[in-house]
Formats: structure tokens, C-alpha cells, sequence
């Protein structure tokens, strides 16, 4: 008897744990048996039967901690539901690990039971693939067990961060087996299992020189200029604020920051958050037109922005999108990869002393603190002692404690926050989806994010997109609070709304039953099945107290923010209302 399957497995496991997984997220399967006990023993494990929440819990505590975590299920179908979590890896750049389990090569294309080819499934939405084969006691066989390990890691971060796949064989018998004494491998074995995984170390990306040159040289012909960034990884953050700080210092330029680039919040520097809004003006974007735009992380959230920059005004641009291209619209100057923090911090350091505040970006500091005066003019115009769509955003951030996290959804959760809440001092980090921008596992991704994270979570998502993972609440039910699960419930894709296509008349009908799809149902059932705490809430004060309540109690809660109708309306009224008010303190005496 031998027992080479749970030695293989457990080889295979620590490995993972050397190379720096910390956390699995396995899915209850049996051909997974020995995998499953084997992670069970050297990492902080979570058991999720949905193979595809689980995958985005796992994704989600990548997204938050910048570390791989372990996703195992079953053979057949299990791990195909592990591809849009894979799909956002690959487009975000987060890493993840995904171990399946499968049959023996000789059951392969025969109608085995619960078997099917999961060789490669990924395709190119996984960074690599590693096929673990069948337990085999060569001793070379076993000695590629941990260098695969460490490789299969390495692999989810270099030389680009995304999904990795690995796909593991086993024979029966998948349970431990008293080794009879038939085990002539195992002091082989032992010695490659105490000598662990090897270290695999990348190199470390530094900015090419003539990328720095570049920048100076660009920068230094273009005084009246703009630094604009969109979504950006949440543990890059201390890294990124200290050098875009000291590169908007050096430059004189303006910081046009959304909430997904980590720099809205906590930077003391020439900021601006509401050029979204002030864009929708021609004359101000005649008067803001800058002589050189640098974009950084993945294209703006910002509609506004990227119609300007498609369109035949488009300013001069440069793009520092990370390790890998981003200008979907063409037209860039410039795109000067690798590190965002160092190429700016390089930059900065030659630009010398800052130049003289220029008349630039006080015409963008007076139209932006005319923007939100006007907003918060016009939202307290608007107010009705009912719960707004636009309300929402503001009570929740001034709700988050220091140090507190928001995952914000798409669809129009991520641009409220744009829209709704200013810049300010308070440090916040945002998690966010914008790889592929879809509205799925959201529920699940913020509770793998809650079990890395020390101090409270709060998502703010959709009711679609709330339904959509209604899975993710068996993730949620598997965590600690705090965690707040706040669901802006407008009944449906209130989004296609704001789109051309809802504001067609003649299409009014075919928006609200085609795309709108709204469904009138309620959350309470849901959560109660969970074990979830819960509020159904239709008031400002009521939102805030609920808040108060999830935010300090040890089960997440889902709170149903029941918001008044007509919010695309008030929407288009308010960002109107800034524009003008931008517009209109270009005009008035300085
Ligand atoms: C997985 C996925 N399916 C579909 C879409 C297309 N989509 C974008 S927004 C949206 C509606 C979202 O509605 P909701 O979450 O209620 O937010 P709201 O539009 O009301 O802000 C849909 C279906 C998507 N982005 N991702």
C-alpha cells in the first residue's frame, strides 16, 4: 500500500504556502480529495460550493492583498465556472491560482463519469497553464513538484499578473492510505519535501531611462498640463500617492483623480474631481484645454474624458498604463510602460523646482469648487426627506471610519462616486472591478477581500448586480463582519437609462423592458437565508443609522437602499448644474 497521492498533494501544498499563498477557496469535491486536505493543513481555508463565487472570493482577496490565493475544485464542470473571475484577473491584473483536479490520462475521452478536457480551458485568459499529471514516484517527478509550485506562482504576478491554471491528476483510492512499508520513494521524497520550494525571484522592473527623458522633455515644453487617473490597484496605493504628489508638485500640473485610482482621497495636492461634470461644457473645455494630458492606470471611468480625447480637440496625450498597452482610443503620444510610481517619482526628481502657480490651474481649482458648491446647492434643492440615488455615496463615505475600505460596483455605483463625493482629505482605498467592467461576483469578491483586510469592508453595488451574485452571499455568510453589503436599489439597469438609447423616446418602451428589466423584488428572503444581518432603508438617516450598525457588527449585513424614482433625471440635473456653475465662475472677476 502506498500513500503517494496525499504526499504528492501535501508536497504540492506547501510549496503553494512558501511561495506566499496564504488563503484557499475550495469547493467540496471528491477527485479534489487529496488537494483539499492537504491545503486544509497549511493554509487559512474557506469552503464555498459555487465554484464561480468561490473564484471570485479568491479574486477579491487578491485584488486586496496583491497575493495569489488558491482556488480548488472537482473534475468536470466545477472549474469551468472559475472563468470570468479568470477573465478579470487577466484584464485587471490581480493574481489568482486555480487548481483543478481530474481523472488519470486513461479514463481521458472514454464517457468516464465527471470528465471532460480541462486542459488549457482558459485559453489565453489564463497567464499560464501547468499540467501536475498523475502522482508519479520518479524521483524527478517528485522534485518538479515544488518547482512547479513556486513556478505556477511566480507565474500569477510575472511577467504579467493574471489568472494562472494548474491542473492536477488522480487515481483511486483519493483518501489516505496506511503506507504499508511499499513506499521506496519516500526518503526521497522527504529530502525534497524539507529542502521546499525553490525561491523564484522576478526581476525588478525599473523605468527605462529614455521613458524618464521623454517625460521631462514633454512635460517641460507643455506648462499647462493635466495628470488624469482612472482605476488603479488598491495595494499600490502608499507607493502611488507619494509619487504622484511630488510629480504634480514638480510639473505644476492638476490632478484630474477618480475614486478607483487610490488618489482621490488622502493626497493634499492641485485636485480635481469634478471634471466629468465640467467637460460637459464646450467653453470650459476651451479654457481647460491643456497643452499635454498624462494619463495613469487603466483608461478613465469618465465618459466625458473619453470623448474629448477621441474626438478632433483631443488634447495632446501620454500614457503610463503599467506593465501592459491601454489607450482604447488611439492617438497617444506616448505609452511609457512599467512602474506608474517610479517613472513619475524619476521624472519629478529631474523637473527641479516647482514652477510658479500658473493661471491654468487656478481657472481648473475656480471651476471645480464652483462645480460642487453648485451640486450640493442643487442636490439640497432636490432633497425630499426620501432616499436619492445621489445621496447615497456621500452618506456613505462620511460613514467609513479612518482606514476604511470601499468596493464600489459598476454600473453607475462606480461613477456616483465621481459624481457625488469631492475630493477630500480623509484616505480611502476604493476596490474596484474595471478589468472587464462586469457587474458579476461583486458580493463575493468584496467578502474574499474582508478576510485580508484588518478594519471594515463596505460594497456599494446594484440591485442587478446584487441578483446576479446572489451566490456571492454564501460567500459573504462565510466571513466576519464588518462588512456592509449595500445594495442601491433603483429596480434594474437603471445605467441604460443614461445611455443614448434611453433617451430615445421612440425607444422608451424597448430601454425598460429590454435593458432596464426592472423586477420589483426585495432582498429580506435572501439575506435570511444567508444568516445575514439586514435593513431595508428609504431614508438619508435611516441609511446612515443602518451604516453605523453594519459597519461595527461581527456578520455582514445587507442593507436595500430603496431609492426614489427618477434618479436618472436628477443625475442629468445635476451634473448640468455643475457644468454651468463651472462655466459660469470662468466669467465672473478673479
Ligand atoms: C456580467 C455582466 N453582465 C452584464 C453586464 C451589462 N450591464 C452593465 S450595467 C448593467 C445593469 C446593472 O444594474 P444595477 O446593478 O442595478 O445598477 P444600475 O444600472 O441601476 O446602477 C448590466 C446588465 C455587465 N457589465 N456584466
Amino acid at each position: 500500500m502506498s500513500d503517494l497521492h496525499t504526499a504528492w498533494a501535501r508536497l504540492f501544498a506547501r510549496s503553494l504556502a512558501h511561495s506566499g499563498v496564504g488563503h484557499a477557496v475550495i469547493s467540496p469535491g471528491s477527485r479534489s480529495t487529496p488537494l483539499a486536505l492537504a491545503l486544509a493543513r497549511v493554509l487559512a481555508v474557506t469552503v464555498l460550493h459555487d465554484e464561480r463565487a468561490a473564484a471570485f472570493f479568491a479574486l477579491g482577496q487578491g485584488r486586496a492583498s496583491g497575493r495569489p490565493s488558491v482556488v480548488l475544485a472537482t473534475s468536470g464542470t466545477a472549474p469551468g465556472h472559475w472563468l470570468p473571475a479568470a477573465m478579470e484577473a487577466r484584464e485587471a491584473g490581480i493574481p489568482l491560482l486555480l487548481l483543478s483536479a481530474d481523472r488519470p490520462w486513461e479514463v481521458q475521452d472514454a464517457q468516464a463519469s465527471q470528465t471532460t478536457d480541462q486542459t488549457r480551458l482558459f485559453g489565453s485568459n489564463a497567464r499560464a497553464f501547468f499540467d501536475l499529471g498523475v502522482p508519479d514516484p520518479h524521483p524527478a517527478a517528485l522534485a518538479a513538484v515544488p518547482r512547479i509550485a513556486a513556478q505556477a506562482v511566480l507565474a500569477t504576478r510575472y511577467p504579467l499578473a493574471g489568472a494562472v491554471h494548474v491542473n492536477a491528476r488522480f487515481r483511486k483510492p483519493l483518501e489516505p492510505q496506511p503506507s504499508g512499508g511499499d513506499e521506496p520513494w519516500r526518503p526521497r521524497y522527504d529530502a525534497i519535501a524539507k529542502a521546499g520550494a525553490p525561491r523564484l525571484i522576478p526581476p525588478r522592473p525599473a523605468p527605462a531611462p529614455e521613458a524618464v527623458a521623454l517625460l521631462v522633455e514633454t512635460v517641460r515644453a507643455a506648462p499647462r498640463g493635466v495628470v488624469v487617473a482612472g482605476p488603479l490597484p488598491a495595494p499600490d496605493a502608499p507607493a502611488l500617492r507619494k509619487a504622484v504628489a511630488r510629480f504634480v508638485k514638480a510639473s505644476g500640473y492638476v490632478l484630474l483623480a477618480e475614486a478607483t485610482s487610490q488618489l482621490r482621497f488622502g493626497l493634499e495636492t492641485r485636485m480635481v474631481g469634478a471634471f466629468d461634470a465640467l467637460l460637459r461644457a464646450p467653453e470650459l473645455r476651451a479654457a481647460l484645454h491643456p497643452d499635454l494630458a498624462i494619463e495613469i492606470g487603466a483608461p478613465a471611468v469618465s465618459g466625458q474624458w473619453l470623448a474629448w480625447i477621441s474626438g478632433v480637440d483631443a488634447p495632446a496625450r501620454i500614457v503610463l498604463p503599467g506593465e501592459r498597452p491601454a489607450d482604447p482610443v488611439g492617438g497617444a503620444r506616448a505609452m511609457l510602460l512599467g512602474p506608474i510610481a517610479a517613472l513619475l517619482e524619476a521624472a519629478a526628481a529631474e523637473l527641479e523646482a516647482p514652477p510658479p502657480a500658473s493661471r491654468y490651474a487656478e481657472t481648473w481649482r475656480t471651476a471645480e469648487a464652483a462645480a460642487w458648491t453648485a451640486r450640493q446647492r442643487a442636490a439640497a434643492g432636490r432633497a425630499t426627506g426620501a432616499l436619492h440615488e445621489h445621496e447615497v455615496a456621500p452618506i456613505l463615505c462620511a460613514a467609513l471610519p479612518a482606514g476604511g475600505v470601499l468596493m464600489v460596483g459598476n454600473s453607475n455605483p462606480v461613477r456616483d462616486l465621481d459624481h457625488d463625493v469631492p475630493p477630500g482629505p480623509t484616505p480611502l482605498a476604493v476596490l474596484h472591478q474595471r478589468g472587464a467592467a462586469g457587474i458579476d461576483g461583486l458580493i463575493a469578491g468584496a467578502a474574499g477581500a474582508r478576510t485580508v483586510l484588518e478594519g471594515p469592508l463596505t460594497v456599494l453595488l446594484g440591485d442587478v448586480a446584487a441578483l446576479h451574485d446572489a451566490g456571492g452571499l454564501a460567500a459573504a455568510a462565510a466571513v466576519k463582519g464588518p462588512l456592509a453589503i449595500v445594495v442601491i436599489h433603483n429596480d434594474g439597469g437603471r445605467i441604460f437609462e443614461r445611455l443614448p438609447l434611453g433617451r430615445d423616446p421612440a425607444l422608451a418602451e424597448d430601454c425598460e423592458t429590454l435593458f432596464v428589466a426592472g423586477h420589483g423584488r426585495a432582498f429580506d428572503g435572501l439575506a435570511a437565508t444567508f444568516g445575514l444581518g439586514y435593513a431595508r432603508v428609504d431614508t438619508p438617516d435611516a441609511l446612515g443609522g443602518a451604516l453605523n450598525e453594519a459597519l461595527a457588527a461581527d456578520r455582514p449585513m445587507l442593507i436595500e437602499a430603496r431609492v426614489a424614482a427618477g434618479g436618472s433625471a436628477a443625475r442629468a440635473a445635476l451634473l448640468a448644474a455643475m457644468a454651468k456653475a463651472g462655466a459660469a465662475a470662468l466669467d465672473a472677476p478673479r
